[in-house]
């Protein structure tokens, strides 16, 4: 075998033929590396296939070839050791994500490890091998070949496995979420950085719900089960999305909820071709049925929030101080949030008990950022968290009291969390880089609030994150039901005349998304602003 060497900090083999030296180096690629399945359902066919609906280009090493049908694999030829070794030293240049997929050979584990040493990118290892058909794929070597495969942990950012893989792994049998759980956490000690087991093969499972943890972090995603007689693929198709994803430059949490969509979707659509099924690849993941609930406990539904009511949510002033309710609730403002920092005691108790009696006053729906308990005890019409204040408030508390939730999201993750709740609406953000908070997010840009707004299409959204003025036009356009501004009101040159203006922009909206609403003719700022778009 070749032997690798640094070149300039990232490895490079020695070769002979440049495969991927034409590449763009910012163009995202993906190496899959596992079985060629000539029916095209899994394997490298089915990664593929996934990595171009995703957006990402695929380059891939065999490991084996199998004759496969829609029943059965009728024959498996392994790759020798100078095939694989070959096909690794072509490469002229490792993509920064590669994908495990079936090794098929001890041998080939060990040159994967091997190469795995001096690698510097992720590695995703999905065995597949006990997966549908592949349980006869290992002949006599199956005990030594999983006692191999740990040896490839220590590499692998995620290992993604099925019951009966972690069953066959581990060497005993998982009968409930509690032996997902310690399983998940036994193979963490097997030196992996993380791993997902998904566990729709437990018995008496109505749902879909799948484990993740990387010790520090651990988390349930729920999803409807959904009757796929064939699981054929669905672990290549998941892991490749995952792959892609993080290809793209998404965080492991975000392209966990990214690849469950893409696999929840594929199998929700799934066609049926001469009597047997294949996932369905239809780009990029957007529909609501497909997010996944993300909740730390493994029954992660609750009761959908009372929603914010028939009124249009349009402008969504977020304030410090109950004078700003003084002053722009007579303005025509009913949504607003009070955010207040820095106060404590008596002084925040009755900032918070005032504003409430204002904002009952002028029949407003007044959100209290954070103080979820005052707001309880005030009988304010809602309460606005953060994903960190989720930690720690009691959402239940707030069901029960009847409050209305409002919840920040940032990314994926975020928003399946935030899912799980089902609160009156979720605030997606930050939109642009904004003055006014340090998130530790990159501005999320029009286009991925777009694709939220197709995600989230039964919630009220609402963006938030340096919008001003000039950028409400372009961020109506989205669809989002209301937007959420902090300084574009409160350092205006003249805050009371911008509130005018930014109320009449949003009513012109509004009376477009909700005619039956907004009859009045008389309603002449339609015009204006119809025209000025
Ligand atoms: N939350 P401005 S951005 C309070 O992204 C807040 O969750 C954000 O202020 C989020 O309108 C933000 O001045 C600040 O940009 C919004």
């Amino acid at each position: 075998m070749k032997r690798c060497i640094n070149y300039g900090g990232s490895t490079v083999w020695p070769n002979e033929h440049k495969v991927l030296s034409d590449l763009p180096e910012s163009l995202d690629v993906v190496l899959t590396i596992g079985d060629s399945d000539s029916s095209g359902g899994a394997g490298i066919q089915a990664d593929l296939q996934t990595f171009q609906n995703l957006g990402v280009r695929g380059c891939s090493i065999m490991t084996a070839i199998t004759a496969h049908n829609e029943h059965e694999i009728t024959t498996m030829q392994p790759m020798s050791v100078e095939y694989i070794t070959a096909q690794l030293s072509a490469l002229s240049h490792f993509p920064k994500i590669i994908k495990l997929g079936m090794l098929a050979r001890v041998s080939t584990i060990e040159i994967m490890v091997n190469f795995l040493r001096q690698y510097t990118g992720k590695v995703i290892l999905d065995p597949t091998m006990l997966s549908a058909f592949r349980k006869e794929l290992l002949h006599a070597e199956s005990e030594q070949y999983l006692h191999e495969l740990r040896n490839l942990f220590p590499y692998v950012e995620i290992l993604t496995l099925t019951i009966p893989e972690t069953e066959s792994i581990l060497g005993r049998t998982i009968h409930s979420y509690h032996d997902i759980e310690n399983a998940g956490h036994e193979f963490l000690a097997m030196g992996l950085k993380s791993v997902f087991i998904k566990g729709s093969h437990l018995e008496h499972n109505t749902l879909s719900q799948d484990y993740w943890t990387n010790g520090t972090e651990s988390y349930w995603l729920s999803g409807q089960y959904d009757e796929y007689s064939n699981d054929r693929g669905m672990g290549c198709v998941f892991s490749a999305a995952m792959s892609a994803s993080l290809a793209l430059g998404y965080p492991l949490k975000d392209a966990i909820i990214i690849a469950k969509m893409y696999i929840g979707r594929g199998i929700r659509l799934a066609q049926s071709i001469n009597a047997s099924t294949f996932i369905t690849h239809a780009g990029w993941p957007e529909d609501e049925i497909d997010l996944p609930c993300l909740s730390d406990c493994y029954h992660g539904f609750s009761s959908a929030f009372s929603d914010c009511g028939r009124d249009p949510i349009g402008l969504y002033p977020v304030v410090d101080h109950s004078d700003w309710l003084r002053k722009l609730l007579p303005l025509g403002v009913n949504m607003i949030q009070l955010r207040i920092k820095g106060k404590f005691g008596h002084e925040l108790e009755n900032e918070i008990k005032q504003s409430i009696e204002i904002a009952n006053k002028f029949d407003a729906r007044l959100f209290i950022n954070d103080y979820w308990e005052l707001a309880i005890a005030y009988g304010a019409y809602g309460v606005h968290l953060g994903q960190e204040d989720l930690d720690s408030a009691d959402v239940k508390k707030i069901y029960q009291a009847n409050l209305r939730l409002g919840l920040s999201t940032h990314c994926y993750y975020e928003v399946a969390r935030a899912h799980a709740f089902k609160p009156s609406y979720i605030a997606c953000g930050p939109i642009y880089s904004t003055p006014s908070k340090r998130v530790s997010f990159s501005p999320v840009g029009i286009d991925q609030l777009t694709r939220w707004r197709k995600t989230l299409s039964s919630y009220r959204l609402i963006a938030i994150g340096g919008i001003n003025q000039a950028r409400i036009p372009t961020i109506m356009e989205t669809g989002v039901d209301g937007v959420a501004m902090i300084s574009a009101i409160t350092q205006a040159d003249n805050p009371t005349q911008m509130t005018i203006e930014l109320l009449q922009m949003m009513n012109a909206y509004n009376n477009i998304l909700n005619p039956i609403i907004n009859t009045n003719p008389a309603n002449s700022t339609l015009n204006i602003f119809l025209g000025s778009r």
